[in-house]
C-alpha cells in the first residue's frame, strides 16, 4: 500500500469493539466467525494505526458478569489500551441486545425497565470516565414501535427527555468532563424509532434541561437508509455546534442497514463528507461504526477495518486536491458561491424598501437566464474523485 495513505494516531481513526467483532449474526444466520477477545481487537488497532477504541458495556463485560469478572475484565482492557497506546474516546450502552429492553429502554412502557435502563448507563458512565472517555454516546434502537397505539410518541419523548435530563444532572454533579451524543437512525431493529433522523434529534435536544451537554452523532448510513443526504445532515450539526461525534460507514441507497466499510456504497456523498469535516474544522474521532461482510474470515476483517482508514486519507487527499485546484475556484466563482457568503440584507429592512435596484429596477429576465455553472464545478469534482486530475 502506498505510504501516504497509511494512518497514523495523528488521523484520530477509532473503531467500536462491536465493529470488527461482529462475528456476522443475522435474522438468517448464524455467526460465521469466532468470538473476538478485545485484547486482542486493540493489539490488531493499534498495528494498524488507529488512536481510538470505542465500547459498549456488553462488549466489554458480558451482560451477567460478576463484579470480580467485571474488575478483571477492564484490568486486562486497560494493559491492552496502554501496551498498545490507544484510548478511548467514547462509550456507549448496550440497551437492545437482552431481551428484557425489546420495548425500548428509556422510553419502555414497563416502568421498572426504564428504571434498569437508567441504573445500566449511569454504570457505564462511570467506567467510561474512568477509561478517559470525553463523549458518551446514546443510540436509541429499541425506542419506537412497530404498530400505532403500541407507543404514545409525545408521552414516550417526555420519558426521553427525563432520561437525558437525568443524566444531564448525574454528569454536572459528579463533575464528569462528559457529553452526550443522540445517535439518529430511522429504523432497525424497531419498525420504527424515535429520533430517526439528525433533525428530529436536534429539535429534541433543544427541549432538555441541559441542552449544552447533547450532540449528535450521525452515522452515514442511518441518514441514508431515510433517503437523505449525509453531508448536508452533517453540515447542519456543525452549523447548530451539535456535531460531538460521527459514525462513519458506507451505504447503497434506501435498505437494511449495510454498515459497508467507509468510502463503499455511496462514494460521492463520503467524497463530500470527508470535505466537509476537513474543512469545517471538525476535530473528534473519525470514528468507524461498520460490520466486516459476514463472508470474510479475520483476514477480511482486518482488510476491512484497514480500508475504512484507507478510504478516508485517499478522499481526504483527493478533496484537498479538488479545494487547491486554481480551475476549481475559478468554477466556485463562476457557480456565485462567494455570494451566497454576503449577507443578504445588511441594510435592514429600511435599506432594502428603499433600495429600487431590489424590485421596481430588478432586471429579472436577466437574473433568470443567467446559469449557475455546477455541471462544470460537479465535473471537476468528479474528475479530481477519480483521480484523473
Ligand atoms: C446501530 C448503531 C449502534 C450504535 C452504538 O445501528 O449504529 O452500533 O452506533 O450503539
Ligand atoms: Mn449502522
Ligand atoms: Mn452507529
Amino acid at each position: 500500500m502506498t505510504e501516504r495513505f497509511t494512518p497514523t494516531p495523528e488521523d484520530k481513526f477509532s473503531f467500536g469493539l462491536w465493529t470488527v467483532g461482529w462475528q456476522g449474526r443475522d435474522p438468517f444466520g448464524d455467526a460465521t466467525r469466532a468470538a473476538l477477545d478485545p485484547v486482542e481487537s486493540v493489539r490488531r488497532l493499534a498495528e494498524l494505526g488507529a488512536y481510538g477504541v470505542t465500547f459498549h458495556d456488553d462488549d466489554l463485560i458480558p451482560f451477567g458478569s460478576t463484579d470480580a469478572e467485571r474488575e478483571g475484565l477492564v484490568k486486562r482492557f486497560r494493559q491492552a489500551l496502554d501496551a498498545g497506546g490507544l484510548v478511548v474516546p467514547m462509550a456507549t450502552t448496550n440497551l437492545f441486545t437482552h431481551p428484557v429492553f425489546k420495548d425500548g429502554a428509556f422510553t419502555a412502557n414497563d416502568r421498572d425497565v426504564r428504571r434498569f435502563a437508567l441504573r445500566k448507563t449511569l454504570r457505564n458512565i462511570d467506567l467510561a470516565v474512568e477509561l478517559g472517555a470525553t463523549t458518551y454516546v446514546a443510540w436509541g434502537g429499541r425506542e419506537g414501535s412497530e404498530s400505532g397505539a403500541a407507543k404514545d410518541v409525545r408521552v414516550a419523548l417526555d420519558r426521553m427527555k427525563e432520561a437525558f435530563d437525568l443524566l444531564g444532572d448525574y454528569v454536572t454533579e459528579q463533575g464528569y468532563d462528559l457529553r452526550f451524543a443522540i445517535e439518529p437512525k430511522p429504523n432497525e431493529p424497531r419498525g420504527d424509532i424515535l429520533l430517526p433522523t439528525i433533525g428530529h434529534a436536534l429539535a429534541f435536544i433543544e427541549r432538555l434541561e441541559r441542552p449544552e451537554l447533547v450532540g449528535v452523532n450521525p452515522e452515514t448510513g442511518h441518514e441514508q437508509m431515510a433517503g437523505l443526504n449525509f453531508p448536508h445532515g452533517i453540515a447542519q450539526a456543525m452549523w447548530a455546534g451539535k456535531l460531538f461525534h460521527i459514525d462513519l460507514n458506507g451505504q447503497s441507497g434506501i435498505k437494511y442497514d449495510q454498515d459497508l466499510r467507509f468510502g463503499a456504497g455511496d462514494l460521492r456523498q463520503a467524497f463530500w463528507l470527508v470535505d466537509l469535516l476537513e474543512r469545517g474544522g471538525y476535530e473528534g474521532p473519525r470514528h468507524f461504526d461498520f460490520k466486516p461482510p459476514r463472508t470474510e474470515d479475520y483476514t477480511g476483517v482486518w482488510a476491512s477495518a484497514e480500508g475504512c482508514m484507507r478510504n478516508y486519507l485517499i478522499l481526504k487527499e483527493r478533496a484537498a486536491a479538488f479545494r487547491a485546484d486554481p480551475a476549481v475556484q475559478e468554477a466556485l466563482r463562476a457557480s456565485r458561491l462567494d455570494e451566497l457568503a454576503l449577507p443578504t440584507a445588511e441594510d435592514g429592512v429600511a435599506g432594502l424598501l428603499a433600495d429600487r435596484s431590489a424590485y421596481e429596477e430588478f432586471d429579472i429576465t436577466t437574473a433568470a437566464e443567467r446559469g449557475m455553472a455546477f455541471e462544470v464545478l460537479d465535473q471537476l469534482a468528479m474528475d479530481h474523485l477519480l483521480g484523473v486530475r
